[in-house]
């Protein structure tokens, strides 16, 4: 191939002008579905003459647009974050460059009208040329956004061939270095549009709203005169040009996403359009719409299906906005390039804050110090320009998009501040996002990513230091701080999201933020060699160069289940916050909506006592005005026992268009103080010494060399002729012992040579490899005192731990106190006990923090009740697996076989628990799920505490007061009961007598 405009640096040639995305009453035909393709392994070795009508491509195989190639056998899909695959040689590209040729026949309807036609492409990756009946028709750049070509008298009654080659690789590939999976071919729709002759050409609606008066304003520049006809307002075929003003209007914004059909004539071709009316604004250093500074509770969202790619299917598109509302979120950074349009559409039609960021990453340049980058290279510029014109003009018609976003992650230069140039000139009524320019010099932000809680509070309050020139210091210091990414949602994590929550509630400046990221980009693979499927991450398709798992840092996994994460970020970004003060009899309802009121809301209450229910009942709280407090009347409250907890709910008191009434938004809960409960009368049973010589506490059994717990007999109150004590004599495979390790989470060991992993210190130390050595151990009183030295090999820390054992009801307790050996520094994974019981004990019921996982730094979303769930069903299946499932605020839990029989352990006051079928071992040695294997036995972490989650996967850690500091001693106190079966044997036996619950 001579022509190299792959590897040239102009955008495209022969496209049309970019306009917006209308769609009107022209003709249309959807040329999408099978195509004949093939995939040729370098530009060199393409097709000849496969663009020609003539072209026999019957031997050819058949592809699906929109899709990517490499996700339908052809190549395979590449993940890097920051590095370019290629050698940095731009604009050059290697000559090993996949090209896919695409050959798509059609007919030209009946009916089609004579005059212009265009062959638009809503994004094909990454370079493409096109043809029509063997005429070129030109050829384009820029993966995510969009081109149109002309088709002018080529096309034919009867049948057309249209004929794409699309090139992996080209110039384009350095401005689309974004983390995200490398991905080609014609990924988003193609249709022929016909473009009637004194048709609207360009639309460009402006709407805005007059917050003081409440009047509206509509004008619509078209390319020739247009009529304008917006029945509901009394607008009636008035000149589209006006502008029009409308005494009243209801405002467009995500809380009330209002919005008004509008008929668009010219005479030869008519289109209906949406419209809101805002008015987007700097004002006071604040974004405002419509007057009132809005709160982003946003996340970074890539488009991802785990079979498709980011071919994403509209449905999928509306689950993910469904979900985002449903979960408290208002607003969506479309990291890193414009979205397919429909996804703007619903924003429009649902309701959210979009930040339309362009098509634009020269990430791996800052693999070589920056050196080189087209960002401030001039033979650049056209192509930088052309990106953000194509994305303006496309999308200008959103009252969604508040803001365009010049790209990420492009370090800084005249070519981006030349985007912002035009896009300002030619858009004026938006915000100007970019991160890279650290003075804010052409943006109208401050713009940050994973500032630490300590540095936005700083920023919060004004007082960051200067930068280098006045002027700008100045000019930023004018501006509203935003976190264009925080809080890395990756595997277990993050923690610390009501920090960042406090710090946009306390700050006015901080206006808010997009957590990174929406989904996991984990791909849909079978097992090998096995049932089910998995999600593979970089290096799963034997990439030479890859970036692991980090693609796979999203608050949902690749299926779209929501991760713990995204229950937490749904309860700490709450748009009403309910504070309950029980001395009071008080609800206290505060509206966090920047626009809307609380009318569409219901609240009721629950008074638990054990988790079970006593009262429940609905509360009638008046309506707060947005920003305003109200306090609603609680009834009289049943008197409380232990454990009595106060639930008040606010949920949708009518469907809305995102979730069906009954929705819950907001939930808060206290403990109510307790009335006096009679000590319980403490059993002394002194230490004795069976036959064998082993150590007997009350119902527990020693072993009197280790001092380890053997076995614990155990009956059932009143029911002692069923219960047989030694029925399950390896009740505990493993007795409890000192362990510290947790398999590291993304966040203990981020997998990118970004900073000291927390974890290379804990495998360093050996805390995954703990040995345990008796001290001494023997009878105090009526206690059984073992004292041990715990510690790894080949280093002087250790930590002496001393259990001491006494009887306890038809149980035993256990006191564990230890403390640090040697100088010990940074933080412990955990500290607890690690124990085994038979796999058949697969039942867990506790009365504790719940349904859902929950860690010292990430548990606002998980309340005090009573759950039940198989062992199975308490791991979180992160895509990279890692220590998962901890239950916090457990009082007490009950781990059963299905006959009854098991174990009791309860908390003096509370423990963490997990429950999992392999080792933290095996969690930390696997690499998929699916290579998790049960085994033949249930391990169960009992703890005083983890380490919190943190965000240090990329970004800050574990905030101080989360942390389980190594060099302090500690304390903590659980007790042991055996449980006996509770079912009676099987037929003949008559109806089954109530289970007596154990432990009552
Ligand atoms: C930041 C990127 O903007 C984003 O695309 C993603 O890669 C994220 O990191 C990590 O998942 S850039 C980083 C240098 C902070």
């Amino acid at each position: 191939m001579t022509d190299r405009y792959h590897e040239d640096l102009r955008p495209g040639e022969g496209l049309c002008p970019p306009r917006a995305d209308v769609g009107s009453d022209a003709a249309t035909l959807s040329l999408d579905g099978p195509w004949r393709f093939h995939l040729a392994p370098t530009v060199d070795a393409v097709t000849g003459g496969f663009a020609d009508p003539g072209f026999d491509d019957r031997s050819w195989d058949t592809l699906a647009v929109p899709a990517h190639w490499q996700l339908h056998g052809y190549g395979a899909p590449a993940y890097t974050n920051v590095r370019y695959p290629f050698p940095v040689d731009p604009p050059h590209v290697p000559d090993e460059n996949p090209t896919g040729e695409y050959r798509r026949v059609f007919d030209r309807p009946a009916g089609w009208p004579a005059g212009p036609a265009v062959i638009r492409f809503e994004g094909v990756d990454s370079c493409y040329k096109v043809w029509l009946n063997g005429e070129e028709l030109g050829h384009a750049k820029g993966s995510r956004l969009p081109a149109e070509f002309a088709v002018g008298g080529l096309l034919r009654p009867g049948r057309n061939v249209l004929a794409v080659r699309v090139h992996q690789w080209s110039s384009g590939s350095y401005l689309e270095d974004q983390d995200m999976w490398w991905l080609s071919g014609i990924f988003r729709t193609v249709r022929l549009l016909a473009r009637p002759e004194g048709g609207l050409g360009d639309v460009f609606v402006h709407a805005t709203y007059d917050h003081v008066t409440g009047q509206g304003t509509v004008s619509v520049d078209t390319d020739v005169p247009a009529r304008l006809t917006i029945a509901e307002l009394g607008l009636v075929d008035v000149d589209a040009a006006g502008p029009h003003a409308v005494d009243r209007v209801d405002p467009w914004s995500a809380e009330t996403p209002r919005l008004y059909t509008a008929r668009l004539e010219t005479g030869t071709e008519g289109a209906d359009i949406r419209i809101g009316f805002r008015t987007v604004a700097l004002a006071d250093g604040r974004w405002t719409v419509n007057g009132t500074p809005v709160s982003l509770r946003g996340v970074n969202r890539h488009e991802w299906d785990p079979d498709a790619g980011r071919a994403v299917p509209v449905a999928v598109m509306r689950q993910d906005l469904l979900m985002m509302k449903q979960h408290n979120l208002n607003a969506v950074r479309t990291s890193h390039y414009p979205p397919a349009p429909e996804f703007l559409e619903l924003c429009d039609e649902l309701g959210l804050w979009v930040v339309d960021e362009c098509d634009l990453e020269t990430h791996g340049f800052a693999v070589t110090g920056w050196h080189g980058n087209p960002s401030d290279d001039p033979r650049w510029a056209p192509s930088f320009v052309d990106r953000a014109r194509r994305m303006v003009e496309r999308d200008k018609n959103h009252p969604s998009v508040i803001a365009w976003s010049l790209g990420n992650e492009a370090g800084t230069g005249r070519n981006l501040a030349a985007m912002a140039h035009w896009i300002r000139d030619r858009d004026p009524s938006r915000m100007i996002h970019y991160e890279g320019d650290r003075d804010s010099g052409y943006t109208d932000c401050y713009s940050r990513m994973y500032a630490s809680v300590d540095e936005v509070a700083t920023i919060g309050r004004g007082e960051e230091p200067p930068t280098r020139d006045p002027a700008a210091d100045a000019h930023r210091r004018s501006l509203p701080f935003i976190l264009c990414e925080y809080a890395h949602a990756m595997g277990n994590g993050p923690g610390g999201l009501a920090e960042y929550q406090r710090l946009f509630d306390t700050y006015p400046r901080c206006q808010g933020g997009f957590v990174w990221e929406w989904i996991d980009h984990g791909i849909r693979q079978p097992v090998p060699g096995g049932e089910g499927h998995y999600f593979a991450y970089g290096g799963d398709f034997g990439e030479p160069l890859h970036d692991g798992n980090f693609v796979a840092d999203g608050l949902v996994f690749p299926d779209r289940t929501p991760s713990p994460g995204l229950l937490e970020l749904k309860k700490v970004s709450a748009p009403v916050r309910l504070s309950v003060d029980p001395a009071l009899a008080e609800v206290q309802v505060t509206n966090k909506y920047d626009f809307r009121d609380t009318s569409h809301l219901a609240y009721d209450w629950t008074v638990q006592e054990q988790g079970v229910t006593l009262t429940e009942g609905r509360l009638t709280v008046p309506v707060a005005a947005a920003g305003a407090q109200v306090t609603g009347r609680l009834p009289e409250l049943p008197a409380a026992g232990a454990d009595t907890w106060l639930t008040v709910r606010a949920r949708l008191a009518q469907d809305e268009p995102w979730a069906p009434m009954g929705h819950e938004i907001a939930w808060t809960q206290v403990r109510l103080p307790a009335r006096a409960q009679p000590a319980p009368g403490k059993i002394r049973h002194p230490v004795r010494t069976d036959d064998s010589g082993r150590v007997l506490v009350g119902a527990a059994r020693f072993d009197p060399r280790t001092g380890l717990l053997l076995s614990l007999d155990g009956h059932v109150p009143g029911q002692d002729g069923r219960a047989q004590p030694g029925d399950h004599p390896d009740l505990l495979v493993t007795g409890p012992r000192l362990d510290l390790w947790r398999a590291p989470t993304d966040n203990d060991a981020p997998p990118r040579d970004v900073r000291d992993a927390v974890a290379s210190d804990w495998r360093r130390i050996g805390l995954d490899r703990l040995q345990h050595r008796v001290i001494d151990l023997g009878a105090d009183g009526d206690t059984f005192v073992v004292r041990t030295r715990v510690a790894p090999a080949a280093t002087d820390l250790g930590i002496l731990a001393t259990y001491c054992w006494t009887a306890a009801d038809d149980g035993v307790t256990l006191s564990v106190a230890t403390e640090p050996i040697g100088a010990w520094s940074g933080v412990l994974p955990r500290l607890g006990l690690h124990l085994a019981v038979p796999a058949d004990l697969d039942v867990v019921e506790w009365l504790g923090d719940g349904p859902g996982e929950a860690y010292a730094d990430s548990r606002q979303a998980v309340r005090f009740g009573r759950y039940r769930l198989r062992v199975d069903e308490m791991q979180t299946p992160y895509v990279h697996p890692q220590e998962n499932g901890n239950r916090t605020g457990v009082r007490w839990a009950r781990i059963t076989a299905p006959d009854g029989t098991g174990l009791e352990m309860t908390g003096r006051p509370t423990f963490e628990l997990t429950a999992r079928r392999w080792t933290s071992a095996d969690l930390a040695a696997a690499r998929h799920p699916y290579e998790l294997k049960p085994s033949d036995r249930v391990h169960l972490n009992v703890d005083l505490g983890q380490n919190g989650l943190g965000s240090a996967s990329c970004g800050p850690g574990v905030l101080p007061q989360y942390q389980l500091a190594a060099d302090r001693a500690y304390t903590f106190e659980v007790e042991f009961r055996r449980l006996g079966p509770t079912a009676p044997a099987p037929a003949p036996a008559p109806a089954p007598a109530p289970a007596p619950a154990p432990g009552d």
